[in-house]
């Protein structure tokens, strides 16, 4: 039995050609084909007169908008997507024989859709949250789903605790306060009371939950899965995807004022990354434990709540994912796209984390009511691009029309097709693990260190990192109302590191009775984002010009563009700007529309009159840029308002001097991304 299986980077794109429809030009038509005449008036009786209800296009119209939403996700409702293709750099065929990790070179497409975990579909892009990282594999074996997150544990161990956290994380049931945000009561209170989830709220205080980009993030598989290869041996292997740009944040004060500028600021970054041809680049890396070493660590390799230290397995990088194309219709594509951790290829296989275990059950069953039915796999988004056939049929909204008598299998009138086919022709098997034991409700004993890694990672953070992490302990409980709440999240955290808890006491006025428990003195380097990587590439400058600019200007956009940053124009008004020379310059933002949050450096290009608007909103926006650690360069006619903002001479900020090599500088400082130890 032989499938025409062959895939490219190019198959996706091409089945989704089939679905697209232009309206443009064209006669517009009712669902059923029909011209219509008019669209903007009912049929009434009479021009004063009621609409009648034989309006059929009326009816229409308006049955088809009354029924436009669906439910949104439980969670990860907020998302954006892109589709993208990845690249095999190095073939696993040792660990596993995944068709589409073999041969070096091949090309598999992909679609991937980032999300904030707790929002409702409206919400900010910058709440402090978990980002989903769900990346579909279009490949000849059919979808692989990874679908994981920015942070590599997660909060429970046990799949039957998740409904428990989402409504504890969610607006408070009573109220429906707060949106998209964990500082409250609940969310805190489920914390205390559920200690195994000590170590990724370490991540979650820390800048990973406030990126400065999802192109700017990690990702990880989060649980540890097989792989499989041809003779049938198993590694234990876990998932992680590595920005080439870096993983970089905003801070908090940032974040909290990015999200009422603009709201949409990720996915902005996305679109418009795409758009410009500044494709999204991930390594995929894995970690690789043989089966024979499963208790070989001081932890389970089976509990979601632990990460495999790098320093310990390193990750082996295999193949990089490129995003490289917007979506045509975010509902269309981004909505209706249905993930699910167990859409597995041969040799990919699961391992007993009940964690995971829960999640192949949620999914499915969640498309169920947020698709409306069995046939989520038929939307264009979802299609496997190689063929599918079996017996399942009908069901709401089905569109494959299955010709023939035969729909039951085994049979002899259809050959007794479509049949199963071996392992040897890609027929998915399980893994054959040996598996024995009574049926009980319990924890393992292997589960119940929850303090070892949360202190593991408190003690890879440098000094700026903790202090963020104390802050944000600090704000969030100091959202919640009831100082029991807090007191207990105090006591859990002393568990973790004394010193972290005693700071954040001292700002919450309150005194930690209990004791570190933690004994951890490990630290992983790779832990830190200190230690990433640091590049200027796509960063976007604020150039703050008016009229008279310096002639340097246009040569200095010039410069800044071809060095892969994104120079625009800040003004007191919109149009155009003129030079000393003459010259005319497009202003891309007024002050009034633009704001030093959504931009990584500032350019100061003129000083102007001591009284103007522009010196005032241009004072201000560098004042902000300045509290933010943010590079911070001038022309000469700039240095002035530095000089007067008694920013001379400190770090991070470059003033234009004859013959400092200023380009090459600039751009070094913006490569550093913030200057962190900046006397603010
Ligand atoms: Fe999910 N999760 N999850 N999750 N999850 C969903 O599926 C669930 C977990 C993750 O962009 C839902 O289609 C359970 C871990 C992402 O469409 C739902 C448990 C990780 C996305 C669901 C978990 C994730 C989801 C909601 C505990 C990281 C968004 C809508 C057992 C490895 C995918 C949907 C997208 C979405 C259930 C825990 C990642 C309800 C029961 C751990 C990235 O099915």
């Amino acid at each position: 039995m032989s499938l025409d299986n062959k895939v490219n980077e190019n198959s996706k794109n091409k089945q989704l050609e089939q679905f697209r429809v232009d309206d443009k030009d064209k006669a517009m038509t009712t669902n059923q084909g029909l011209k219509v005449s008019e669209d903007e008036f009912s049929l009434k009786a009479g021009e004063r007169g009621p609409t009648l209800l034989e309006d059929f296009h009326l009816r229409e119209k308006m049955t088809h908008f009354d029924h436009e939403r669906i439910p949104e996700r439980i969670v990860h409702a907020r998302g954006y997507g892109a589709h993208g293709v990845f690249e095999l750099y190095e073939s696993m065929q040792d660990y596993t024989k995944a068709k589409f990790l073999q041969t070096t070179g091949v090309k598999t497409p992909v679609f991937v859709r980032f999300s904030t975990v707790a929002g409702s579909r409206g919400s900010g892009e910058l709440a402090r949250d978990a980002r989903g990282f769900a990346t579909k594999f279009y490949t000849e074996e059919g979808n692989y789903d990874l679908v994981g997150n920015n942070i590599p544990v997660f909060f429970i161990q046990d799949a039957i605790k998740f409904p428990d956290l989402v409504h504890a994380l969610k607006p408070e049931p009573h109220n429906e306060i707060p949106q998209a945000a964990t500082a409250h009561d609940t969310f805190w209170d489920f914390i205390a009371n559920n200690q195994e989830s000590a170590h990724m709220i370490m991540w979650a205080m820390s800048d990973r939950a406030i990126p400065r980009s999802f192109r700017m993030m990690e990702g990880f598989g989060v649980h540890t899965f097989r792989f499989i290869n041809e003779e049938g041996k198993s590694h234990f292997v876990k998932f992680h995807w590595k920005p080439v740009l870096g993983v970089h944040s905003v801070v908090w004060d940032e974040a909290q004022k990015i999200n009422g500028k603009n709201p949409d600021f990720h996915r902005q970054d996305l679109y418009e990354a795409i758009e410009n041809g500044d494709y999204p680049e991930f390594e995929l890396g894995v970690q690789l434990i043989e089966e024979k070493d499963e208790f070989q660590f001081d932890f389970d390799i089976l509990d979601p709540t632990k990460l495999w230290p790098e320093e310990e397995v390193p990750v082996k990088i295999i193949g990089k994912m490129t995003l490289n194309r917007n979506v045509d219709n975010v509902f269309a594509e981004t909505e209706q796209v249905a993930f699910h951790p167990g859409h597995v290829v041969p040799g990919i296989d699961f391992t007993n984390d009940p964690l995971l275990q829960g999640r192949l059950f949620s999914y499915t069953d969640t498309q169920l009511i947020r698709l409306g039915g069995p046939n989520f796999h038929e939307l264009p988004i979802n299609r496997p691009v190689c063929p599918f056939h079996n017996n399942q049929r009908d069901g709401y909204g089905r569109q494959t029309i299955n010709v023939g008598q035969v729909s039951y299998h085994k049979n002899s009138l259809a050959g007794n097709t479509p049949t199963p086919v071996s392992e040897a022709e890609g027929g998915y098997a399980s893994y054959q693990e040996k598996i024995e034991g009574r049926k009980i409700r319990v924890r393992s004993e292997s589960f119940k260190d929850h303090f070892s890694q949360a202190t593991l990672f408190w003690n890879s953070m440098s000094d700026l990192e903790k202090e963020h992490i104390v802050n944000a302990f600090s704000f969030e409980l100091g959202k919640c109302k009831e100082i029991s709440v807090r007191q207990q999240v105090l006591e859990m955290f002393a568990k973790v590191d004394l010193g972290l808890a005693n700071r954040v006491a001292e700002n919450l006025g309150l005194e930690v009775q209990g004791r570190n428990v933690s004994t951890n003195t490990k630290s992983s380097p790779a832990l830190s984002q200190l230690n990433t990587i640091m590049t200027h590439s796509t960063r976007k400058i604020a150039v703050l010009a008016t009229d008279g600019f310096d002639s340097e200007l246009p040569a200095i956009l010039d410069d800044l563009k071809a060095k892969c940053t994104q120079p625009e124009i800040v003004s007191d008004h919109q149009g155009f700007i003129k030079g000393d020379d003459g010259s005319k310059l497009p202003v891309d933002h007024t002050f009034l529309t633009a704001d030093s949050v959504l931009f990584d450096a500032v350019y100061i290009a003129c000083a102007q009159g001591e009284f103007s608007l522009y010196k005032k909103e241009a004072s201000y926006f560098l004042k902000e840029a300045f509290a933010h650690y943010k590079p911070i360069a001038s022309t000469f006619s700039g240095n002035q308002l530095i000089d007067e903002l008694g920013l001379t001479g400190k770090i991070g900020v470059l003033m234009n001097e004859a013959g400092n090599n200023f380009i090459a500088r600039f751009i070094e400082l913006i490569a550093k991304h913030r200057f962190w130890d900046r006397a603010v």
